[in-house]
């Protein structure tokens, strides 16, 4: 017999590892495509700006976030929701690029999430010292999309609980090109991120930048 050393490594299919049921960690998957995702993102936040929305509770976020698509996420004192039109500028948000779209389908795919369109995409920006605290997101309207997350830049601490807020959360090492699908029985979990550490990556210098691509309405 012949066995193929290198099988695992020619696979077409990344590294899928399960952390959680409906949550999947797919390793490096958007490494190769990392520059040009991070091209397209200057392009988006030279039309929506990277800015720090407030909470209801009057907080104001560490980290500074911006949208593309048909819909994007916003806070203010009047809550959280999605929007059609930026509340900067009064209209729509960038579009989202279609070479995403794709990018978060293949992922959402190869969780086993078939047929995944997101309306929405969520630019988050994180400098050292920025943080996300502990929450659900569940402003959309159907949970049975999932949440498709790509990293980029600086490494985070993501925190990963369970759906009671009081449950102690698990730990992961978000990297560049890290793409996580969270489905199913952990699209209500709750999750944050911990304070940034400083740091200076290649491509995006002392930062880290997490899209989300979400079916919100
Ligand atoms: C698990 N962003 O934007 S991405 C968010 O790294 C958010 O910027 C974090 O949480 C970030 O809402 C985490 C990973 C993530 C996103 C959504 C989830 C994990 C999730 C929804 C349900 C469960
Ligand atoms: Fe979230």
């Amino acid at each position: 017999m012949t066995a193929n050393l290198f099988e695992d490594i020619d696979a077409p299919e990344p590294a899928r590892e399960p952390l959680a049921p409906g949550a999947v960690l797919l390793r490096g998957f958007a490494c190769e495509v990392a520059g040009e995702i991070l091209e397209a993102v200057n392009g988006v936040l030279a039309q929506a700006p990277l800015r720090h929305l407030v909470t209801p509770g009057g907080y104001t976020m560490s980290v500074a976030m911006s949208n593309c698509g048909p819909l994007g996420w916003v806070s203010d004192r009047r809550g959280y929701r999605y929007d059609a039109l930026d509340p900067l500028s009064g209209q729509p948000w960038p579009a989202m690029p279609e070479r995403w779209k794709a990018l978060a389908a293949r992922a959402a795919a190869q969780a086993g999430f078939e047929g995944f369109e997101p309306d929405a995409c969520l630019i988050n920006q994180y400098l050292p010292g920025s943080k996300l605290s502990l929450h659900q997101d569940r402003d959309e309207h159907d949970f049975s999309a999932p949440i498709v997350s790509v990293s980029l830049g600086l490494p985070a601490v993501f925190l990963f609980g369970s759906e009671r807020r009081t449950d102690r959360p698990q730990r992961y090492c978000l990297q560049h090109g890290d793409v996580v699908v969270w489905g199913g029985a952990s699209r209500l979990a709750f999750h944050g991120v911990a304070p940034l550490a400083d740091g200076e990556h290649s491509l995006l210098g002392q930062r880290r930048i997490n899209l989300t691509f979400r079916r919100a309405g």
